[in-house]
């Protein structure tokens, strides 16, 4: 049989150039297959690095080309491009097939023999961690471990690879054109309002995370949250919680005050000792130890390795300073769901809790904030374009231009042993270039300010 053999012979289009789109260049191109790519963009980041590919391609940008959309055969679209927009939906032709990378590097792997264990994670919240932590304990057991999708390395460049671990980080955009993943494990860690901009509905964008549930051999399934559940629970599911777990499930068992993280009746590891701070960590451990176990990997081995990983920056994590205020780097949260976590894991009655917030709310409601903001919030310094809504719930809240702003403000109303929390409940687009450097700005102007 020949490989890719839907390929053969068939008008390609790739959608974007971004790194998605040099890596389907890139792999189109290895299997000596023609094809066009368009980006919307004038300037699209991969230009140079195609053009030094010399692969057999016609590039297309500053414009969708309602031509090249109309003669493909085979759509290949960058997660970053909505193919529900009018311009591709109303041209492409109705027998058209329409994928993404991470679809296509599912049916290429369905060419090859491969002996490695595929663990997908999807969800609006946790998955660079779970997966990043996933990818350390799979090289503590001394996998050849692959970490690939939407935390950075597109999945196509490691198709052609041996590896005996692939630990995949999915979106939503990717999951949107996938249906052939042949996971070991996968799971839907949590289902927040994220991306609405793009997929409208709640009921739409959880329908969508719930389609890797489909694409796995064993569903790992949260406990705590009935809308990351699959519709249909199979006979080998696996779940996790914070309650004391069933056999053959993980969560919490408390025994002379000391939680642990627990495997059945089986104690694991004390929480206290995580590497990680927040009741959602715990959920993020115990959701890696049931997909690890779920791959048959051996749970006193995933125990020792989880206690050396380190963590990711910009996920709750403490900046150095000299005044005795706990400043806490959150900028990785981006939606409502990541600051709530934030707010519970580091609310503590002694001290005040200075948050702050804002930034582009993606379509969410920020009325879910309130309780929270109401029990466990002192002062709320907002910013961003949206930042508004959220100071509209919290009537003395300051608001303020920038970073910096928000940090003298936070100086000024920080005693020692405060928390001051950088945790946007927003994307950072709207002042910065990503959340790593809205992140990166914080820190500065607190080193700068302490
Ligand atoms: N774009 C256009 N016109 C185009 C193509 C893209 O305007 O023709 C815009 C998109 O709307 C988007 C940006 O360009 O704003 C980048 O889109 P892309 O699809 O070219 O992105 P890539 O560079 O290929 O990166 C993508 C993922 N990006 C997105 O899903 C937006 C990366 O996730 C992922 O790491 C990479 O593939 C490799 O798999 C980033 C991300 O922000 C980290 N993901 C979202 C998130 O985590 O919330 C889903
Ligand atoms: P993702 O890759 O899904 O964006 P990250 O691990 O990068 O997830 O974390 C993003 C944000 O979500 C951070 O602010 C982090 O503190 C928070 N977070 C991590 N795990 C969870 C969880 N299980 N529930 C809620 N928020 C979480």
């Amino acid at each position: 049989m020949q490989r890719l053999a839907f390929l053969q012979n068939k008008q390609i289009l790739v959608l974007g150039l971004g790194a998605t789109g040099l890596s389907c260049a890139r792999y189109l191109s290895a299997q000596g297959l023609t094809f066009v790519i368009n980006d919307s963009r004038e300037h699209p980041p991969g230009v140079k690095r195609l053009a030094k590919l010399n692969s057999k391609s016609d590039l297309i940008i500053g414009r969708w080309d309602t031509q090249a959309i109309a003669n493909a055969d085979v759509i290949i679209a960058s997660p970053g491009v909505d193919i529900n927009l009018p311009v591709i939906a109303n041209n492409r032709k109705a027998q058209s097939q329409l994928i993404g990378d991470v679809e296509l590097f599912c049916l290429a792997r369905k060419d090859i023999v491969t002996n490695d264990t595929l663990i997908a994670v999807t969800g609006s919240n946790g998955k660079s961690t779970v997966v990043s932590l996933l990818a350390h304990i799979a090289k503590g057991l001394n996998f050849n471990t692959a970490l690939a999708g939407n935390i950075g390395l597109p999945v196509l460049d490691i198709v052609d690879s041996k590896y005996d671990a692939i630990v995949l980080e999915l979106s939503s955009f990717q999951l949107e054109t996938m249906q052939s993943m042949d996971a070991q494990a996968a799971t839907v860690l949590n289902i927040c309002d994220d991306h609405l901009d793009r997929h409208k509905t709640l009921e739409n964008y959880q329908a969508i995370k719930h389609k890797i549930y489909d694409q796995a051999n064993v569903q790992v399934i949260n406990r705590e949250q009935a809308s990351a559940q699959p519709n249909t629970i199979k006979d080998n599911a696996i779940s996790f919680g914070l309650d004391a777990p069933e056999q053959g499930h993980f969560g919490i068992i408390t025994k002379a005050g000391i939680r642990s993280l627990a495997f059945g009746d089986q104690t694991l590891i004390n929480c206290a000792n995580l590497p990680l701070v927040g009741r959602h960590n715990e959920l993020n451990c115990l959701a890696v130890l049931a997909l690890g176990y779920a791959a048959n990997w051996a749970l006193v081995d995933m125990c020792k390795a989880l206690l050396s990983f380190e963590g990711l920056e910009h996920r709750c994590k403490q900046v150095e300073s000299n005044d005795g205020v706990v400043w806490v780097n959150d900028s990785k949260a981006t939606n409502i769901g990541a600051t709530l976590a934030a707010i519970d894991g580091l609310t503590n009655a002694k001290q005040q809790l200075i948050l702050i917030a804002g930034g582009d709310g993606k379509g969410a409601d920020f009325n879910e904030l309130q309780s929270a903001l109401n029990d466990h919030v002192d002062h709320l310094i907002t910013l961003g374009k949206d930042g508004s809504q959220i100071a509209a719930l919290k009537p003395t809240s300051i608001s303020v231009n920038s970073i910096e702003s928000a940090v003298n403000a936070a100086r000024k109303l920080a005693n020692k042993g405060d928390v001051v929390l950088l945790s946007p409940a927003c994307a950072s687009i709207d002042m910065f270039e990503n959340y790593m450097q809205r992140g990166e700005v914080f820190i500065t102007a607190v080193r700068e300010a302490s």
